[in-house]
């Protein structure tokens, strides 16, 4: 029960039924005592919605839901999910900003206020991106090969410029938060965060992302369907598959804070070129009709974004290792999970 015996302890997932929520509520609600609070812009799929003691629907941006939902549950922990990915938000960035990142603040400041009333820090886990990433042009992109955390952080869509800054508001959160005040207590936030690559789900589609392209002809091959790549064969970033970036989340929650030498940490799995997702598809679908038909603009923004990143601090500081190498991504997780997903529609 919570400290006040009213209000019962949970964990708060926003953006729960997109691709990485649908994942991560069947992960907590096998691991995690707390009550789940899911909350979207949508209905969840009646399937998750069981899995959860609420399902919200709603705006992050909304503060009197977040109110509502504050009398009602004690927030320990949330995995912030909820975002306008990079495509949509270049359609719409000032929509972008407002989501991204004025939605992460009420959640920051909910975190804070929520950790002063039960007195124990609120673990805050933030899915951020290689979007945050900028390489100039395709010479430096090949040269700088695996970048650190600290390298090329000039983002070039406004997705990748909220997703940097809400880093810095994570850490400020974490630990400057009212520097200036005479009583100098902490935030309460335990602010985690981490760069996802292209993340390829075998039972959801992404929305308005720019590395969809790679779920995107997957997906398109599994249903028969002709497919054009919007990037060229050789536009290459990192992808990771969907049960490794759920576990990559539960891997850093559950570490302890002593261990972490800093917030935000490159995670990853693989790297390809989208000839290479082309080859691994049509060794599974050989029939499949995939061609590459650019979109120079989206094309653009993938060839700004890294062809590999170094996941060292994160495997240094919380024993991070992805499970899903290439092979084992395709053969074990990705076709096979592919067919039964559309075997069973
Ligand atoms: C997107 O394409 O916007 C996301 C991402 C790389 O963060 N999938």
């Amino acid at each position: 029960m919570s400290s006040s015996g009213i209000r019962k302890p949970a964990v708060l997932i926003t953006g729960a039924g997109g691709e990485v929520g649908h994942g991560l509520i069947e992960k907590l609600s096998q691991s995690d005592e707390r009550d789940i609070i899911a909350l979207d812009i949508k209905e969840l799929e009646p399937e998750l919605r069981g899995r959860c003691a609420a399902g919200l629907v709603g705006d992050i941006l909304d503060q009197n839901l977040l109110q509502r939902l504050v009398s009602q549950y004690e927030i320990h922990a949330i995995f912030h999910l909820a975002a306008l990915l990079s495509t949509r938000a270049e359609y719409t960035p000032d929509t972008a900003h407002r989501v991204n990142v004025e939605g992460t603040l009420n959640l920051l400041q909910l975190a804070h206020e929520q950790a002063r009333w039960h007195g124990n820090p609120v673990k805050f886990l933030f899915p951020s991106s290689i979007a945050v990433y900028g390489l100039p042009n395709l010479a430096t992109k090949k040269e700088a090969a695996r970048v650190r955390e600290s390298d090329w952080n000039f983002p070039t869509t406004m997705y990748g410029c909220n997703k940097l800054y809400c880093e810095h508001l994570g850490r400020y959160y974490t630990h400057h938060y009212r520097q200036l005040a005479k009583e100098k207590t902490l935030s309460g936030v335990d602010f985690r965060c981490l760069r996802f690559p292209g993340l390829i789900s075998a039972v959801t589609m992404p929305t308005g992302g720019t590395s969809d392209y790679a779920v995107e002809m997957i997906h398109s091959a599994a249903k028969g369907q002709p497919y054009d790549c919007f990037v060229a064969p050789e536009a290459r970033i990192p992808f990771m598959a969907m049960p490794d970036a759920i576990r990559s989340l539960m891997m850093l929650s559950a570490a302890p804070a002593k261990n972490l030498t800093q917030r935000v940490y490159n995670v990853t799995a693989f790297s390809l070129s989208a000839a290479d997702l082309r080859e691994r598809v049509l060794k599974a679908f050989p029939g499949a009709v995939i061609d590459f038909k650019l979109d120079a603009p989206r094309a653009k923004i993938v060839d700004t974004w890294p062809a590999d990143v170094d996941d060292g601090p994160a495997r240094r500081d919380w024993g991070w290792k992805p499970d899903y190498e290439a092979d084992r991504a395709f053969q074990e997780y990705l076709i096979p999970g592919i067919i039964r997903h559309y075997r069973g529609q």
